[in-house]
Formats: C-alpha cells, sequence, structure tokens
C-alpha cells in the first residue's frame, strides 16, 4: 500500500511522554508510530440520577445520541463535599464533566454547550445567532424563574440541605409561591406554539422538564386547568431522552 503523501519524508523526532490518554501502538518510529491510537478513554460525567441539573445533561446527550462514561456521586452520602470532589468542582455539586484532558468542566449549561459545539446535530442551542439567541433566553428564564423556584422548597425545608446550606423556610414557601405563579405563565406561553423556545425542541425544555418534574417532591405540580403545558408536559416526556 502506498504510503499517503503527508506520511512521507523524514520522520519526525518527537518525544511521546506523559500525553494523558494517548498511546502509541508501537514506537520504533515505524508509520504506526504516527498514529497514535486512543486507548484509555477518560472522559467520564460524574452524575447523580437523583438530582434534576444532571438529569437536563443526560437528556441533552440522549438526545445528540452521544454516550459518555457515567460515574455516579451518592450525594446522599455527600461524596460531593468531600475535598476531593471539590478539587474537581469548588461548587461542589454535580453534574462534572471529566475531559479527556483531564480537567473538569461544571455547570450544566457549560456541559451542554461543549457537547453543542462537537456534536452540532440535531441542535438544541440554536439553529443560527438569532435562535440561539432566543433559545438562550428561554433556558435562562427556565432556570431562573421555575428551576430556582421549584428547588427552593426542597433546598429550604428538606433535610437534605440541613447542614449543606443555610435553609430559610419562609423564602422557601416564597419560592413555592412564585413557583406556581410561574407555570400558570409557562402554560398561557405554551397556547400558540409547541415547545418552549419555538417550533424547535431545545435546551429550554430539557431544563423545564426536569425542573417540573422535581417538583414532585414539593407537591409542585402543573395545574390541572393548565393544557397546553400539560399537553407540552406529555410529548416532552414521551421522548425516549426523556427516561436518560
Ligand atoms: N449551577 C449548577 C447547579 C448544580 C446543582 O445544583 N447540583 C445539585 C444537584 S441538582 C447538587 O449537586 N447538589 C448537591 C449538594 O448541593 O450537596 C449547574 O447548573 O450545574
Amino acid at each position: 500500500m502506498a504510503t499517503p503523501p503527508e506520511l512521507r519524508g523524514p520522520l519526525p523526532q518527537i518525544e511521546i511522554k506523559n500525553i494523558k490518554g494517548w498511546v502509541a501502538d508501537d514506537c520504533d518510529l515505524s508509520l504506526a508510530c504516527r498514529t497514535m491510537e486512543r486507548k484509555d478513554l477518560s472522559m467520564k460525567l460524574l452524575d447523580s440520577t437523583m438530582a434534576p441539573n444532571p438529569r437536563r445533561v443526560r437528556i441533552f446527550l440522549a438526545e445528540k445520541g452521544i454516550e459518555v462514561p457515567v460515574e455516579q456521586v451518592d450525594i446522599g452520602a455527600s461524596e460531593n463535599r468531600t475535598a476531593e470532589f471539590a478539587a474537581k468542582n469548588p461548587m461542589v455539586n454535580v453534574p462534572v464533566l471529566e475531559l479527556d484532558d483531564g480537567r473538569y468542566l461544571s455547570e450544566t449549561v457549560a456541559i451542554c454547550r461543549y457537547f453543542e459545539g462537537l456534536h452540532p446535530n440535531p441542535p438544541l442551542m440554536g439553529v443560527d445567532a438569532t435562535d440561539a439567541g432566543f433559545v438562550e433566553m428561554w433556558n435562562r428564564r427556565m432556570e431562573f424563574e421555575l428551576m430556582n423556584n421549584i428547588t427552593g422548597p426542597f433546598r429550604h425545608s428538606h433535610g437534605f440541605f440541613k447542614g449543606r446550606i443555610t435553609q430559610v423556610p419562609e423564602w422557601g414557601e416564597a419560592c413555592r409561591v412564585a413557583a406556581l405563579e410561574r407555570l400558570a405563565w409557562l402554560d398561557g406561553e405554551l397556547s400558540d406554539r409547541e415547545f418552549i423556545a419555538g417550533d424547535r425542541f431545545s435546551i429550554a425544555d430539557i431544563t423545564a422538564l426536569c425542573a417540573i418534574d422535581f417538583g414532585a417532591v414539593s407537591q409542585i405540580k402543573i395545574g390541572p386547568d393548565q393544557a397546553h403545558l400539560q399537553r407540552w408536559h406529555e410529548d416532552v416526556s414521551t421522548r425516549p431522552s426523556a427516561s436518560a
């Protein structure tokens, strides 16, 4: 077999040392030495099946058909609050993506943004600059207005967070009231479009779904009169990714 042009000529003087995750099959400076092969993919998602934010990443990956090795972090046993975990993410929360180069990427949207860049299809964060702007707007609303208010009562009243954060039960109850108001508002928004950010499923739907499903732990639910929100919830819940 002929040697491809880019591989002809003098062999480069390269020293192979400690390139994390990459090893050469054969280091006798033959052709094979120039073709490095991935041996120990170290990318890993630090996950918790108990929690809504890691679920956002799992659904995002499932929508794109990306498989990433997953490691469960037992947040119930405070495994995320050890010095070892804090060295990976000083915010001591999941999800965290361990990259192949050994760095740790945290924050749900940052992780999703990374995968959107690597695997643009199907687009979940907008198809052009305008669309990306609207998807971002809706995703932030779903985070700030829905996720934060829906998780508020749990964070501020439940034993899980005792000793983890300063709990202010009155604030948790104010969040409950706000969460119910936001559900009513979202029901109206969904009266004239299929998905949260328009006519295409996006990260904003993922955030809203994970927030609303987590509401069950605090008895925050879509109201029986909120037909548009119910229709949307049924649609997005029946997508195969919802079980990720
Ligand atoms: N802003 C972060 C929030 C992550 C977060 O709140 N993670 C929760 C689970 S949903 C967590 O790890 N909680 C455990 C704890 O606080 O001890 C993100 O978007 O990823």
